[in-house]
């Protein structure tokens, strides 16, 4: 098993999970993937402004936020083609760190430039609550930030780095979080910089 650092209550942390030569066929993998579902920019229900991560998704069900909501949905927003499966070594990763949970059914995929962000948040679009939800990092560090289950809870900050894996479960499953800065250049892995997150996720009742 690899190292287990504990966070905070349910959620455990995973340094270096993939190793180089992992990330490297991850994100050629991944580049196939998205010729298939594009990287698309979200934007915020009701106001419309455009999220400043761009985004896909693989698995039957991907992650959708457009002026009408938020959502799931089983089809590419722009291409309407449905999702590409998720890749063997993601469901690999799933098994041996969520070994409890049924199938992942969503591979939320988000791509930061070194200006993007993420603003505090919790996820809650899924039925599948009690299910943790398993996040990798790849490309440049992000510093992310996790508080409580109430907005104006402590916060506690942390770098995430390439090949990183975190699972989210228990009460941490709630928490607030969010990404305040991806830090340029500290990663080889994409040639033209940035960092992408894959989170696993249950969405329906397992
Ligand atoms: C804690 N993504 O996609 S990954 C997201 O780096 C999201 O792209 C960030 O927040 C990113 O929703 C953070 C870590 C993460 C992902 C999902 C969580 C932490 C989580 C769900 C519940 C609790
Ligand atoms: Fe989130």
């Amino acid at each position: 098993m690899p190292t287990a650092v504990p966070i905070t209550p349910g959620a455990i942390h995973y340094p270096g999970y993939f190793d180089r030569e992992a990330q490297v066929a991850m994100v050629e993998v991944l580049r196939e993937a998205l010729k298939q579902a594009p990287l698309f920019t979200p934007r915020m229900p009701r106001s419309g402004k455009a999220f400043s991560v761009r985004m896909t998704n693989l698995g039957a069900l991907g992650w959708v936020s457009d002026a009408a909501g938020y959502r799931y949905q089983s089809a590419h927003p722009e291409t309407r083609a449905p999702w590409p499966e998720i890749p063997k070594k993601l469901l690999d990763a799933w098994r041996e760190l969520a070994p409890e949970a049924p199938p992942p059914e969503a591979c939320l995929v988000n791509f930061y430039d070194s200006a993007a962000r993420m603003g505090l948040h919790q996820d809650r679009d899924e039925q599948a609550l009690p299910v943790p939800v398993v996040s990798i990092s790849l490309g440049d560090t992000a510093m992310f930030r996790i508080g409580g289950v109430m907005r104006g809870a402590a916060t506690r900050s942390f770098r995430l780095q390439s090949g990183d894996a975190f699972v989210f479960g228990g009460p941490a499953r709630l928490a607030f979080h969010g990404i305040d800065k991806i830090y340029p250049a500290t990663s080889t892995l994409l040639p033209n910089g940035g960092r992408i997150n894959l989170t696993l996720r249950r969405v329906t009742a397992g």
